[in-house]
């Protein structure tokens, strides 16, 4: 058994804790922390880990096999630094860190070690919508991948979200889909200027539309509505050279009936990716206990976080702006 920590116990920590208690094979949680103790001991004791009054104590307990980060962003950085500095696998929720420049800390320091040590909690590499629309490029179907158009809303944000989160914080998935779909880096991210919701708090942009260049050409656009008021919805679509595909959302069925023809739409990130969460769990624990870390990188980590800072730049300055990312180290190629 894999025995696992587990780093902030708020909304996605715990929903890690019971995922891997309840549905996911080989592991097991022993220990906890978050700087709400009570929530802690409270998550804690649902699985029977014990909850450490400090992060450091997770990292370091000999009982605790791999960590799960799962604190606000901010605090990513230097926790992923502790576990390499400890040799603990680590899975560390998005982002990797808030600024490029930390992100690179930490990736200079993982491959100065020379092994991988670090996956990122890009979750939506192992929705099956997203692996279906993944293959259709890789197999031929659509020709060659040209532009992609996605949406992401969610029904609401938290207080205090801003339109500078919206795409640090949400868009990012985006940028690591991008990435990952078109097998090519981001070159340059222009924020379109756009007319804000009444319903968005003062001086928050939202809707906002981001146009990413590829380096091979391609261009994606990305809509991030964060109060768009009816649920979270995710879209994306690929368009090729001679055909296009599009994401579906697994599970969710049109239902023709009384009422006409209705489609559900998801309450929040819970539940659309509710399935991505299990298998990226069971992969990551998998691959923790073969040795061999294959999900999403240190180096697909600092890549997001560096176009989410020329977003924000864009979004400031109005200007097209250029992501400059620095050589790819060996251990990343
Ligand atoms: P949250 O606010 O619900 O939970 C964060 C928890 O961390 C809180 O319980 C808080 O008390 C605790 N905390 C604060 N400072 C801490 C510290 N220094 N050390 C330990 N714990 C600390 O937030 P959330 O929605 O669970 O988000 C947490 C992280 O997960 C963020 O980085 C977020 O971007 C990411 N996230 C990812 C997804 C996804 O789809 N992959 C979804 C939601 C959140
Ligand atoms: C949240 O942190 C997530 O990562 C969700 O997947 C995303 O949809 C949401 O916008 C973020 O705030």
């Amino acid at each position: 058994m894999l025995k696992v920590g587990v780093i902030g116990t708020g909304n996605i920590g715990t929903d890690h804790v019971r995922r891997i208690a309840s549905s996911v094979a080989g592991a097991s949680i022993v220990a906890v922390f978050d700087v709400d103790t009570d929530r802690a001991a409270a998550v804690g004791a649902e699985v029977g880990a014990v909850a450490h009054s400090r992060a450091a104590d997770v990292i370091e307990d000999p009982a605790v096999d791999a960590v799960i980060v799962a604190s606000p962003g901010d605090t990513h950085a230097e926790l992923a630094l502790a576990c390499l500095q400890a040799d603990k696998p680590l899975l560390c929720e998005k982002p990797l860190a808030t600024t490029s420049a930390a992100a690179l800390e930490v990736v200079a320091a993982e491959a100065a070690l020379g092994r991988r040590l670090i996956q990122v909690g890009f979750m939506r590499r192992y929705d099956s919508g997203y692996r279906l629309v993944k293959t259709a490029i890789d197999d031929g179907t659509i020709g060659a991948p040209l532009l992609a158009h996605c949406i992401h809303r969610n029904a609401s944000a938290p207080p205090g979200f801003t339109s500078e989160m919206s795409m640090t914080d949400s868009v990012v998935h985006e940028i690591d889909v991008a990435r990952w779909l078109f097998g090519a880096e981001i070159v340059a991210a222009t924020a379109v200027p756009t007319r804000p919701s009444p319903l968005a708090p003062p001086g928050m942009r939202d809707p906002q539309l981001v146009l990413f260049e590829l380096a091979n050409g391609s261009v994606v656009e990305v809509e991030s509505f964060v109060g768009c008021q009816y649920g979270y919805d995710v879209r994306c679509e690929v368009v090729g050279s001679t055909g296009t595909v599009s994401l579906d959302t697994p599970g969710i069925n049109t239902i023709l009936g009384g009422a006409g023809q209705v489609r559900p739409v998801a309450a929040d990130w819970r539940v659309r990716f509710a399935d991505a969460y299990r298998v990226e769990l069971q992969d990551w624990v998998d691959a923790v206990r073969s040795g061999e870390l294959r999900g999403p990188d240190g180096w697909d980590g600092y890549a997001a976080t560096a176009v989410a800072e020329s977003c924000v730049e864009s979004l400031r300055s109005g200007e097209r702006t250029v992501v400059r990312l620095t050589d790819r180290p060996k251990l990343y190629s």
